[in-house]
């Protein structure tokens, strides 16, 4: 498998604009932006969105409750994402609002095309309404829930409205036969499996617009009492945000990154929104699993989510990196929930970042530093050490794993070189050969091998680990991918993980541990 420069747009789920970030926001955004990183250090043209969600009937209410307009609450929660995300590090290349009017303006437009061609049309519903989620349910899903809200546990209502409804039956076959053929990939596989045991049931017509919202969101064109349903609005964020000129060909999205409580909408409803609309679909909707904490479930009604406050200390305690890390590579990708647990934090921040990354780096930096001048040395002819074979199978696993969004797969890989790397020194002693007559050659190509597998490694962990492994690229006089990286600029991955890219007599420096040891200390209150 060879990479080979493309464009990448890659998103998020649009965040509701009432909460404060927790680590779901926070895991869903870093994820996103590993990926975006990796693209970007393909080469790839890339293009990260992600955003706020802000036409909730809930942002009237609370804004009411603090006797502001909806829209300076939405302001002021805007900016308490934006900079979370700043200050996280995300590489985000836009962040949209659904109440500017860039946004507006293109949903008018997508909507009127679809009351248009028909696939829109005026109509009356009465069902069960999830007000929490602001959601109909259908009659069987209310009923085994005891008509109460599966996501909140409150009282379900029965609703009557006249509204535009619109006309999801007629893309039941398209969607299952996109889906089912690969032409439009839903993932992981199991969820996949559930969405077309849905579809398969049936798809109803759905309605896409709300009453009594106080002109609080978009209106339907020609019919101002009616909004557009949040959820609609929101879906076109996706494409409001690139269907302008000069970011036009950034559609179809490669990847809408979301949680799997959100599936149905972008497994169902926005790609036949989009075949209503005569558009591409997006290349593939991955959705992950969730975080629970310190082995339970997180809820507004137990109060547990890990909140900013708490990933704060973490990124004070461990470093930013460390978080990105633990998020990365221990988060609920694929179809099983993770835990947060400080315990846990700890262990794999220890094992896999200070005593291995960390201290391998400090090992060869500091050997090459005693024994080699501190520069690089030359590599021997015909080394036997067999890191230059582990190194190419690295990349390709790595490459592989990153293409099927098994994040701690290509962590993992990378990890695994460096410890080969330790094994390798603990195999050959150079310390002890050093001390032999005659061995300095002998001394220098082994550490050459060493330093150039860490300096792969150390590629293939930037796009978790931006700020350390820059540092380390740095002491390493790699400077130049730090460069090329920087400001969401495009790397060369390709070329740079070429074996032999390491240049003898180039200046290697020592410094601080790049991942100190960290000792355990009594959980914070939670
Ligand atoms: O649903 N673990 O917004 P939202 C992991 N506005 N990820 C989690 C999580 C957890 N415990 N909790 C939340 C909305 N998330 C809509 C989306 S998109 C067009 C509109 C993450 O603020 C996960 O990505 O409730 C989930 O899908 C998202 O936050 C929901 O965020």
């Amino acid at each position: 498998m060879t990479d080979t420069p493309d464009r990448f747009y890659v998103t998020t789920p649009i965040y509701y604009v009432n909460d404060r970030p927790h680590i779901g926001h926070v895991y869903s955004t870093t994820i996103a932006d590993v990926v975006a990183r990796y693209h970007r250090l393909r080469g790839d043209q890339t293009f990260m969105l992600t955003g706020v969600d802000e036409h909730a009937a809930k942002v009237v209410t609370a804004a009411e409750e603090r006797g502001l307009d909806p829209q300076s609450w939405a302001d002021q929660n805007a900016a308490a994402f934006q900079e979370t995300f700043f200050s996280l590090g995300v590489s985000n290349d836009d962040f949209i609002r659904t109440s500017e009017p860039r946004h507006k303006e293109r949903v008018t437009e997508y909507v009127t095309a679809l009351i248009e061609n028909g696939d829109v049309y005026a109509g009356e519903y009465e069902g069960w309404y999830d007000a929490g989620q602001e959601e109909y349910i259908s009659e069987n899903k209310a009923k085994e829930s005891d008509y109460l809200s599966p996501i909140n546990g409150k009282p379900l209502t029965k609703k009557r409205e006249r509204n535009y409804f619109f006309r999801l039956s007629a893309y039941q076959d398209r969607l299952l036969a996109l889906i089912e053929g690969g032409g439009f990939v839903v993932e992981p596989e199991a969820r996949r499996n559930e969405v077309v045991a849905r579809i398969r049931e049936g798809l109803n017509d759905v309605a896409i617009s709300r009453t009594g919202t106080g002109g609080w969101g978009i209106p339907i064109p020609n019919d101002p009492d009616q909004t557009i349903y949040v959820w609609i609005d929101a879906l076109f964020n996706y494409l409001s945000a690139v269907d302008v000129d000069g970011r036009r060909e950034y559609w179809p999205a490669d990847l809408h990154l979301i949680g799997k409580e959100i599936l149905w909408f972008h497994a169902v409803i926005w790609p036949a929104l989009l075949l209503g609309l005569g558009r591409e679909l997006p290349r593939r909707v991955y959705a992950h699993s969730f975080w629970i904490s310190e082995g339970r479930k997180m809820s507004k009604s137990l109060g547990n989510f890990v909140d900013l406050e708490r990933l704060d200390d973490y990124v004070a305690r461990f470093s930013l990196d460390a978080l990105r890390y633990f998020l990365t590579t221990q988060g609920p990708i694929g179809t099983n929930d993770a835990d947060f647990a400080e315990a846990k934090f700890l262990e794999v921040y220890n094992a896999d970042l200070a005593n291995t990354l960390g201290n391998s780096f400090s090992r060869v930096t500091n050997m090459i530093g005693r024994y080699c001048d501190g520069l690089v040395p030359q590599p021997g002819g015909g080394s036997d050490s067999g890191l230059q074979e582990k190194a190419v199978a690295t990349l390709e696993d790595y490459r592989a794993a990153m293409a099927s969004l098994r994040l701690d797969h290509a962590a993992a890989a990378a990890v695994e070189l460096v410890r080969q790397v330790d094994g390798y020194i603990e195999r050959t002693q150079p310390y002890r050969l050093a001390k032999e007559e005659g061995k300095m050659a002998a001394v220098g190509a082994i550490l050459y091998d060493c330093a150039e597998a860490i300096r792969i490694a150390s590629l293939l962990l930037w796009p978790i680990l931006p700020d350390r492994m820059a540092t380390a690229w740095g002491r390493l006089g790699c400077d130049s991918y730090a460069h090329a990286t920087a400001s969401r600029g495009a790397g060369q991955l390709e070329e740079w993980a070429r074996w032999g890219g390491l240049q003898p007599g180039t200046p290697v420096s020592k410094g601080d541990p790049l991942f100190p040891r960290v000792l355990a200390e009594p959980a914070p209150a939670a």
